[in-house]
């Protein structure tokens, strides 16, 4: 087992301790170890192997087997007894706002609470405000909570249903019976969010495949099967439809199944409009609904199908029915950004502030990744909670830079690392005065600690965007998908001003935020405004979402030229220096 899985777990063990009862020096004891183990930079397996877990701080005896075990076996006895010995609703209760394991432990022992729905019906009746250590505030906020997260319960991250959809598209594909097979859907059209997932295969034997597919691992429950079609809820609680159709049919309902609705309509117009009709079956010479393979316009792929129609292909991120026709009629759609076209992510954070890595650490995953180039910029001072830098320490750091940077040219490795910082938009201006920033190579301005008035916020990310020194504003709707809104900005005027001044924006590639919103892009484009993707990246594995990120920028219709981090070392050092220079 990995370090970053044995940390997640001995603090899994520090949370079930907790809501035991247990003393808070031995919970406590688990959660410094998880921070300590996420901190080390030597591999795990190594300290392991050569017996040395003692010299870690705070790793007493009893820590030093525990986590030997999980690294040698990538179990632990302990940690299973210890699960299995709580409710799983408790540790869920833990998600609601201002309910830690004290307050679990509490309901749990006095009114024998052990689900949400449990607490939901406590509260309703009154009996959590009465709870010593609790009171009428606290009783609606509880309600507020388990109302929030239920409004997204059906709803999942991209990411989520990126990495569940995998193994099974996997799966399916290697069946003997099946001919082709896709995702369609939402998660074909790359939406930040995701209600199910759907697979289309084309078969000569749907029942085996269906049968097949039902019993796959990785499936949780089944809620449905018929001759064609069956649902099914995945591990981790999304739900999956299949649809089984034949091979002369699979391009249809490939399309179909794609959606959104919204372009669907327009597509079956258009096939109207030529007197002929458009379903999930195919596309038929005739005037009313029908199956029939006899009256079938012959199209082996989508492609076909839409020149059928007399458009240029659309590519999935784009059919939400945005002007994509107008666009395919005429030759005019873009040619998308590819995500293999990106060199770097220019918003990254390291342990100097919030991130779990070194420097050396994220400069190797970069290269080992294919990048030529990747920014550091960690918060700012005032970002006290994320452990921002103040200017002494971000000196020190552009010094360890520049010497690894030294060190890459005296191998003759082409890769660097940039020095930057993704400065805090206050309300009086930026957290670094222009000297500082002037020294480093990338500026992000971010703003973290919004206005609650519309008018003040997109102000406040103006006058960022005015400043020569910042390239570019990060993450600016403050959102995070499925959890937190967008903070209240006038985004139309915000874009405008970076068009003005030659400020980049951000599209913050993490799965929980995707902003900028690609509903903007288009018009952030056709204002001249440029695009960079960036990671945002805390950990190592955040550098993957280069990948997600490109494919959202794709659906806000954005070409390579539109995205600065496509562009090579050389070229983007002029660009950056491009709006200094305006000057
Ligand atoms: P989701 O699952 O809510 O994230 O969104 P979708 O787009 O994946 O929707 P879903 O799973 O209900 O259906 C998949 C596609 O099937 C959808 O994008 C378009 C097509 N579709 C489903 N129901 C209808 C319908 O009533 N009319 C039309 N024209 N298309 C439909
Ligand atoms: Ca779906
Ligand atoms: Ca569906
Ligand atoms: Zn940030």
């Amino acid at each position: 087992m990995k370090r970053d899985e044995v940390a997640a777990i001995l603090e899994e063990i520090g949370v079930l301790l907790e809501l035991k009862g247990e003393n808070p020096f031995k919970t406590r004891a688990y959660h410094n170890a998880a921070r300590t183990l996420e901190s080390i930079s030597e591999p795990l397996e190594k300290i392991v192997a050569e017996n040395r877990l003692g010299e870690l701080k705070g790793f007493g005896e009893a820590l030093q087997s525990k986590v030997a075990t999980l690294v040698t076996t990538g179990r632990l006895p302990y940690y299973e007894d210890l699960k299995s010995s709580v409710p799983p609703g408790l540790v869920e209760m833990l998600h609601l706002p201002g309910v830690g394991p004290k307050k679990v432990k509490k309901l749990h022992d006095e009114l024998g609470v052990a689900s949400v729905e449990e607490l939901e019906a406590a509260c309703k009746a009154d009996k959590v405000a009465a709870l010593e250590g609790f009171g009428e505030k606290s009783q609606q906020k509880i309600l507020d909570g388990i109302a929030f997260r239920r409004q997204f319960a059906d709803r999942h991250h991209l990411s989520d249903a990126l990495i569940a959809a995998d193994p099974i598209l996997e799966a399916l594909r290697a069946h003997p019976d099946v001919l082709q097979c896709a995702t369609a859907g939402s998660l074909r059209r790359s939406k930040e969010v995701i209600g199910d997932i759907d697979f289309v295969v084309s078969t000569k034997a749907p029942q085996e495949v269906l049968d097949y597919f039902v019993e796959l691992p990785g499936v949780a429950q089944v809620l449905g099967k018929g001759d064609t079609k069956a649902s099914v809820v995945l591990e981790g609680g999304i739900q999956a439809d299949l649809r089984a159709v034949s091979d002369a049919e699979f391009a249809f309902a490939l399309a179909y199944f794609t959606g959104s609705k919204e372009h669907n309509i327009v597509m079956r117009q258009r096939a109207i409009a030529r007197g002929w009709r458009l379903n999930e079956y195919g596309l038929f010479r005739s005037q009313e609904e029908t199956r029939d393979p006899q009256l079938r316009i012959h199209c082996r792929t989508e492609e076909e199908l839409y020149r059928q129609l007399d458009l240029d292909f659309i590519p999935p991120e784009l059919r939400e029915d945005q002007g994509e026709f107008e666009a395919a009629e005429s030759g005019k759609l873009p040619r998308l950004a590819e995500w293999t076209a990106l060199k770097g992510s220019l918003h990254n954070h390291t342990h100097w502030s919030d991130g779990r890595n070194t420097l050396e650490e994220v400069a190797a995953h970069a290269q080992e990744i294919g990048c030529a180039y990747w920014a550091i910029t960690d918060h700012s001072k005032a970002s006290f909670q994320a452990n921002g830098l103040d200017v002494t320490r971000l000196q020190k750091q552009r010094t360890a830079i520049r010497e690894l940077n030294d060190q890459f040219a005296n191998d003759g490795t082409a890769f660097r690392l940039l020095t930057g910082s993704e400065v805090d938009i206050l309300k009086d201006g930026l957290d670094f005065p222009d000297d500082v920033l002037s020294e480093l190579e990338v500026v992000v301005a971010s703003l973290h600690v919004p206005a609650a008035e519309e008018s003040e916020n997109t102000r406040r990310l103006i006058r960022a965007a005015q400043n020569p020194f910042v390239h570019m504003l990060g993450h600016p709707s403050g959102r995070l998908l499925l959890e937190r809104k967008a903070y209240r900005v006038d985004l139309k005027a915000v874009i405008d001003a970076c068009a003005e001044t030659g400020t980049w924006i951000e599209l913050n590639a993490s799965p929980y935020r995707l902003d900028l919103d690609w509903r903007h892009w288009r018009y952030a484009r056709e204002k001249g405004v440029r695009c960079v993707i960036n990671c945002d990246a805390h950990r190592l594995d955040h550098a993957s979402y280069l990948r997600l990120g490109a494919s959202v920028a794709r659906k806000g219709w954005l070409t390579r030229d539109d995205i600065i981090n496509t562009r090579p070392l050389a070229e983007l050092r002029k660009a950056l220096a491009e709006k200094r220079s305006r000057h």
